[in-house]
């Protein structure tokens, strides 16, 4: 993953990699069937990353400078669950106003709207 930081005003900096994970080459990341995001998730300020991946969802915790090791969070939302790129929506948002990005995601077919209270410190413990 690229990053290109802004100055503050307008003009960016060059690229930097700071994750070799989620993508192609490091881990099988195909964007055809695995959606990826950033979003705060566990209320730090810094942005994660989070991946739909085949089984699961992966978040990788941002530090501001770079990412932590893949974490799988959860079950569900993931390619094996029917979830697709070209047909469904999965998007990241605080829903309930806790201050942690929530995962929400719309499946056309079956006109509901999913959404997971993505509550970190259930998942992760006391990270
Ligand atoms: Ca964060
Ligand atoms: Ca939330």
């Amino acid at each position: 993953m690229l990053v290109v930081y802004g100055n503050g005003d307008g003009i960016f900096g060059g690229s930097q990699q700071l994750i070799l994970q989620f993508s192609t080459n490091n881990g099988g990341w195909n964007a055809t069937r695995h959606e990826r995001d950033v979003a705060d998730v566990n209320g730090d300020g810094f942005l994660d990353l989070v991946g739909f991946r085949e089984n699961h969802v992966n978040v990788a915790l941002g530090t501001g400078t770079g990412f932590g090791d893949l974490l799988v969070t959860q079950n569900g939302f993931d390619y094996a669950g029917g979830w697709r790129v070209d047909v469904h929506e999965r998007k990241l948002a605080d829903v309930n106003g806790d201050g942690f990005a929530d995962l929400v995601g719309l499946k056309a077919f079956r006109r509901k709207f999913e959404s997971v209270w993505f509550t970190w410190r259930a998942f992760c413990g006391s990270l």
